[in-house]
């Protein structure tokens, strides 16, 4: 196959043993992957913050300590792809480099963790409230970023050279947000790439509403197990107090009858749940009446504190629990304007009156 069709990699959809990788490379003369390297390349493409990469780092350099011994060995006077260069390495001194490395990333890793702030300040800067797209692999997700993001407003460019590819400006109702496609959930994902895996998807899933995609065409029991390991992995990166909804997907392959069934079946168990088909359109309107529906819960709100020592701890709380719009310093007061949803705003009204300061508040924005 190779041969006939000019491939110049190969990826198995299973594990190989290092011998079996060198072997097929040896058979073949081209590139060997399998599942757990693909993997880890589609994360890789994905990761944009420094704790996602050293994850994605962490996780390629442990797969391949585990394979160190078996690789030096075959690689003594090999030309395979994939096995060149380490030859010149004794066994003990190639695993002894790799743990260096591990031990240095465990130590980077830990002190950015301990400082974590979350992606906040990207969407702060833009002045945006953003969305985005969670679900498995093949649930449809790309089909509706797609859809939704068609008769998407044009906007500078140069505004979001930070953005990647798969973030966009999209606007409907006059409000404008940004939409983020991620990189999905993978089915049979090896265990040692589940901390890569949450961090490629933390700086995605940290939104203002989280848009859960399913696909209601496959059995009930597996949309079940899938909905269930999303809503884990959302907890599990303490993103489940945002507001969520559940888009049931492909609905045109569906009979009614079937439809209603799975709807009956699962409803009780999903967060605004709403039956679409991204592919045909069907119902998308009713999804963005949805989506700005929920957006437009967040409040507006306002205030003025006089000049404390208390003030500088409490307004660098709100920058992290509300989206800052405006803040101005005078000479005896600071003045901040922002958005944030209805609890953290009363939250940040009982604040402001123990500090002596003035709120005011406009229902959505
Ligand atoms: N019939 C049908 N197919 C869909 C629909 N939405 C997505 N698909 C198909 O499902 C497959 C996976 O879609 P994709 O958007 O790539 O899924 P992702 O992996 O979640 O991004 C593609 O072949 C799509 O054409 C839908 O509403 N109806
Ligand atoms: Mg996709």
């Amino acid at each position: 196959m190779v041969k006939e069709t000019g491939a110049d990699k190969v990826i198995f959809d299973n594990s190989l043993r290092t011998l079996q990788n060198y072997n097929l490379a040896k058979a073949t003369k081209v590139e060997i992957a399998d599942r757990f390297q693909l993997i880890l390349e589609i994360f890789a493409r994905r990761a944009t913050t420094t704790e996602a990469q050293m994850q994605i780092q962490l996780a390629t350099l442990r797969n391949e300590l585990k394979h160190a011994r078996e690789k030096v060995r075959l690689c003594r006077g090999s030309e395979q792809p994939g096995f060149m260069g380490l030859g010149v390495y004794e066994a003990d001194v190639y695993r002894d480099a790799i743990k260096l490395q591990v031990q240095t990333i465990l130590k980077k890793l830990a002190t950015i963790r301990t400082k974590r702030i979350l992606q906040r300040e990207r969407r702060t800067e833009l002045g945006f409230l953003s969305v985005s797209l969670a679900g498995y692999t093949s649930a449809g997700k790309s089909t509706l970023f797609n859809a939704l993001t068609e008769a998407g407003v044009m906007i500078d460019k140069s505004l979001f050279t930070t953005l990647s590819t798969t973030t966009r400006i999209v606007g409907f109702s006059n409000r404008k947000f940004l939409l983020t496609d991620t990189v999905g959930f993978i089915d049979r994902l090896p265990l040692s790439l589940i901390d890569a895996f949450h961090s490629t998807l933390e700086e995605t899933i940290y939104s203002d509403l989280i848009i859960l995609v399913l696909d209601l065409k496959e059995p009930l029991e597996l949309i079940e197990k899938k909905l269930c390991v999303c809503k884990d992995t959302i907890n599990h990166l303490s993103a489940d107090g945002i507001p969520q909804i559940t888009v049931l997907n492909k609905v045109d392959r569906l009979s009614l009858e079937e439809t209603e069934q799975k709807f009956e079946a699962l409803k009780d168990k999903l967060q605004n749940p709403i039956l679409i088909s991204a592919k045909k359109g069907i119902n998308l309107d009713v999804l963005k009446t949805q989506i700005v529906g929920l957006l437009e819960n967040y409040v507006k709100g306002h205030f003025v504190v006089p000049l404390t020592e208390e003030v500088l701890p409490f307004l660098s709380w709100v920058h992290k629990k509300a989206e800052v719009k405006k803040e101005e310093f005078l000479c005896d007061c600071v003045e901040v304007t922002f958005e944030v949803n209805p609890q953290v705003a009363e939250q940040i009204r009982s604040k402001v009156e123990k500090l002596n300061g003035k709120y005011t508040q406009s229902v959505s924005c």
